[in-house]
């Protein structure tokens, strides 16, 4: 009913599975899996369903896990009984293991499919592009960056993102990682340190001590040894408080255009994290829908094969605008998107005024003060341009 078409030549594919969204990290958590929930309703009602491949998917194997995570961990994270209690509020000595059953990663009820589930549809989602019936494929419930081969963090227990780009490397040769969740993208720089197959780059809040994780400075660009691949293979992006979409959008084309014509990747896996926008419970940036979805227009302006994952976001109708808004950039048809929510849409009441993005007098939250300095972010253009001058291909 809002005329949205299928792309002429281009195929999106949506890859979700609505059991993954019931999970429940515990009340006081900040990650609510509802938000997936919240963002397939409103693609739904857009009717973007049409014209789109959608795609349940399945839980990944033990041994897909097993192609980047440790067993030891695996096995552990597969058995380890759910607590019902925070463990530093009442249980401060027990032992953790793997850095889980801690606050920011606690041992839920049904944790192990959850990270299944979550791997599952971006592995899809990266076979799809890896057989070429997907140009662009879309997995919401993933982008989560933060897993380490043998440890959980921040949230993420399961790092989808490097099993994606593994199996995206068994038939592309070189992959472009962007990341514009307002935290570092760690787990996934690291998985990828010491190759010259995979470049990283990540946008961050960066104030070691004080935000998390603490990593990505200007200087981290890899190995320091010019004998190693990685070499020259990680760009950060470190940025402080209350960036607007002007300066978000200005420094996004400028570092991955020129990283584009440098390393020219074959594919780019690109990590959509909602927690960059205004408003958001455990952000600090001032990103609007418009300037988020704007990264997201500028890497389909390249014309190479991509995968979309999810990532933070802590103010679920927020996350869901963008989400879905990326979703229509994706097919094409984001100019078709009225503004207002659609009459018929469920969870319509968790929209204030009941638009879909709120406009110059109706913005995402509270500005924050802009501590990004112009001259400050053209050094960091600046380094980041000779940093490139060491990579070709
Ligand atoms: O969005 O946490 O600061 C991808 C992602 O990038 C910390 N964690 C750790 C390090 C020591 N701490 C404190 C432990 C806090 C435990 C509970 C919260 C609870 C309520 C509200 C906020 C938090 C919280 N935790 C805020 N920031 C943290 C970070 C982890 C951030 C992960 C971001 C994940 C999905
Ligand atoms: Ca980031
Ligand atoms: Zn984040």
């Amino acid at each position: 009913e809002y005329d949205i078409v299928r792309p002429k030549g281009k195929t999106v594919s949506f890859h979700a599975n609505p059991e993954m969204e019931k999970h429940h990290f515990g009340q006081t958590h900040p990650m609510k899996p509802w938000r997936l929930t919240l963002t397939k309703s409103l693609v739904t009602s857009y009717g973007m369903t049409f014209a789109m491949d959608n795609y349940t998917t399945r839980t990944a194997t033990y041994e897909e896990l097993n192609s980047f995570h440790a067993s030891d961990y695996l096995d552990y994270l597969a058995t380890a009984p759910p607590e019902d209690q925070p463990r530093d509020v009442d249980n401060p000595d027990k032992e953790v293991k793997f850095n889980l059953g801690g606050s920011d990663c606690p041992l839920f009820h049904g944790l192990y499919d959850y990270c299944s589930m979550s791997a599952g549809s971006s592995l899809d989602a990266a076979r799809k592009i890896c057989n070429q019936q997907s140009d662009i494929a879309i997995a919401w419930g993933g982008g989560l960056h933060h897993a380490k081969r043998s440890e959980a963090s921040g949230f993420c227990y399961i790092n989808d993102i490097v099993l994606g780009i593994l199996q995206l490397l068994r038939c592309y040769p070189r992959v472009l990682y962007i990341d514009i969740d307002v935290h570092h993208g760690d787990g996934v720089e690291e998985a990828f340190f010491s190759t010259d197959r995979v470049m990283t780059v990540s946008f961050h809040k960066y104030q070691p001590e004080v935000f998390f994780p603490g990593t990505g400075g200007l200087d981290d660009n890899g190995p320091k040894s010019e004998h190693n691949q990685g070499a020259h293979h990680a760009i950060n992006v470190p940025l402080n408080d209350g960036i607007t979409d002007e300066q978000y959008g200005w420094l996004f084309e400028s570092i991955i255009g020129k990283t584009n014509e440098s390393f020219r990747p074959s594919v780019i896996a690109l990590q959509c994290g909602a927690d960059s926008l205004a408003g958001d419970r455990l952000g600090r940036f001032n990103l609007q829908v418009q300037g988020h979805g704007a990264c997201v227009n500028f890497c389909k302006s390249l014309g190479i094969p991509m995968v979309i994952f999810g990532g933070g976001g802590y103010t679920p109708r927020n996350v869901a605008r963008a989400w879905a808004y990326e979703t229509a950039i994706a097919i094409g048809c984001q100019s078709k998107i009225p503004e207002v929510i659609p009459a018929h849409a469920p969870w319509r009441e968790h929209f204030i005024h009941d638009t879909i993005f709120p406009t110059l007098e109706q913005i995402l939250g509270e500005p924050r003060a802009n501590r990004n300095t112009q001259k400050r972010l053209q050094e960091i253009v600046m380094h980041v341009h000779e940093q490139l001058r060491f990579v070709g291909h």
